[in-house]
């Protein structure tokens, strides 16, 4: 809707940026942390983008103060981080490892010292290989303990000094990604299994947001969702009922639970008919209930368009484009239930990601109509190829993707959307998972590469300097 007159942004807005333990720190076997699933997946061959890895990333664990510094200098409010459980529990669960979790209490100490409002993830993908080998991490019901025991001994770690927790990062897509399209550990394609660990994962995290209120943490925890609003093609009832369906199996199936405790019913009698429900024990379900997120955390890229997809002769799992060559994704979807589509109206990255920011809106007027959730956005940002120029970067596409995002929460703020603040993906260049070094997101550009034997000198990108300016007049001319 168009409004006579746009709100402001709220006086506190967290203006943040983003990044995860793995795609940053490097380190990745200094000062006693333990092996996690991704140090080990990386080692096989064909599996990342030229095999790179997160050995050392770009050494944010040796360079945090310099980072934190570039923060402060450009007026950050707020950076999101994660912890790695394997540095804090080399083994996943018995000895804490003190010089693993003081990297965490300095870092947090520092962005609290340059009035940094630290926003922690504990759990972003790196699961402890220990718990892998012990009884196959997400697999097994055992890991709700262990992921309880250690987000405990962050809760009182960090007791009064992080206030905005995320409890797990994109469950949809570190299990879609790991346990249906063989592209992250454990690299499988079981769909009974997925929504077994989508069940065990959803427990545990109930299970944290629970101790967190019960340990009366001061601040808001939730899980951040990885949420991208289904379109039907056209108005096709057909087409039309595939979003349906694709909004139902890959939206509703997680977002209810968080919020209401309850799984989808047309999603969950699809499954039962197939075959590959998860198991619900007495109890569970009364455990997902009782749990409250106080907000839900919102990383937005790319909407999907639907189709419908027969269930004889339907289009099934594609393939993603990693490698950056424009064209190289091919078309997916589940046969019988939806196919997701090209959409004629959207522009696309290199990375075949369709670039949307009236999507991010309707995304949040979804969110708060079904959950009546706060929104605290905790990733929106731009991979793309950076070029460096006489020393700079001008990456006015970036400035053009994030100023035309940043509008449009402005105007779901003017259609009533609470939202507490929006973190960019990503603070510095990091590693992508499986697209290396050469997709890049930050404000801040990183000389490493796919060799990676980069010197890993930080270059602000124009994009740093544009945000700046968009943090001092808190967004109002946006
Ligand atoms: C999200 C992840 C991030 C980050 C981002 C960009 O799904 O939470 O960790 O990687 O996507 O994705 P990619 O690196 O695949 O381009």
């Amino acid at each position: 809707m168009d409004h006579l007159k746009r709100s402001e942004f709220p006086k506190d807005f967290l203006w943040g940026s983003a990044s995860a333990a793995y795609q940053v720190e490097g380190a990745w076997d200094e000062d006693g942390k333990g092996k996690s699933v991704w140090d080990e997946f990386v080692r096989i061959p064909g599996k990342t983008f030229k095999g790179t890895n997160g050995d050392i990333a770009v050494d944010h664990y040796n360079r945090y103060k310099e980072d934190i510094q570039l923060m402060k200098e450009q007026g950050l409010k707020a950076y999101r981080f994660s912890v790695a459980w394997a540095r804090v529990f080399p083994e996943g669960r018995g000895e804490v490892n003190q010089k693993g979790l003081q990297f965490y209490i300095d870092l947090v100490d520092e962005l609290i010292a340059n009035n940094i409002e630290p926003v922690l993830t504990i759990y972003h993908w790196d699961l402890p290989k220990a718990l892998d080998d012990a009884y196959n991490g997400w697999e097994s019901r055992e890991v709700i303990a262990d992921f309880a025991n250690y987000s405990k001994v962050l809760f009182e770690t960090f007791r009064g000094k992080v206030k905005y927790w995320v409890s797990l990062n994109e469950q949809n897509i570190f299990t879609m990604l790991g346990w249906m399209m063989k592209l992250h550990p454990p690299g499988k394609n079981d769909p009974k299994m997925f929504y077994q660990v989508n069940h065990h994962a959803n427990l545990a995290n109930a299970t944290v947001i629970n101790l967190f209120h019960e340990m009366n943490m001061p601040g808001m925890i939730g899980p951040s969702f990885a949420y991208g609003p289904n379109y039907s093609l056209d108005s096709n009832p057909l087409n039309v009922m595939a979003a349906e369906n694709s909004e139902d199996l890959n939206a509703h199936f997680w977002m209810d639970v968080y919020a209401y405790g309850e799984y989808p019913i047309m999603a969950m009698k699809y499954l039962e008919e197939n075959g590959i429900a998860p198991e619900i024990l007495p109890g569970d379900m009364d455990l997902l209930r009782s749990a409250k997120p106080d907000f839900l955390g919102l990383n937005y890229y790319q909407t999907a368009t639907n189709a419908w997809n027969p269930l004889d002769g339907g289009v099934g799992i594609g393939e993603m484009n990693t490698t950056g060559k424009k064209g190289s994704s091919k078309e997916t979807g589940l046969p019988g239930v939806f196919k997701r589509v090209e959409n004629d109206h959207l522009e696309r990255t290199n990375w075949d990601w369709e670039i949307d920011p009236t999507g991010l809106r309707i995304a949040m007027r979804r969110i708060t109509s079904r959950y009546r959730l706060p929104i605290l956005i905790t990733e929106n940002g731009l991979g793309e190829y950076d070029k460096l120029e006489e020393g700079k970067i001008h990456d006015q596409y970036r400035i053009d993707y994030l100023s035309s995002h940043v509008s449009a929460v402005r105007d779901a703020i003017s259609d009533g959307v609470n939202v507490l603040g929006y973190c960019t993906w990503s603070y510095t260049d990091l590693l992508s998972w499986l697209n290396g070094y050469q997709k890049r997101y930050g404000f801040v550009y990183v000389d490493q590469d796919e060799t990676m034997e980069g010197t890993l000198k930080r270059i602000p990108k124009d994009s740093y300097y544009w945000y700046k300016k968009v943090i001092e007049e808190n967004g109002s001319n946006n």
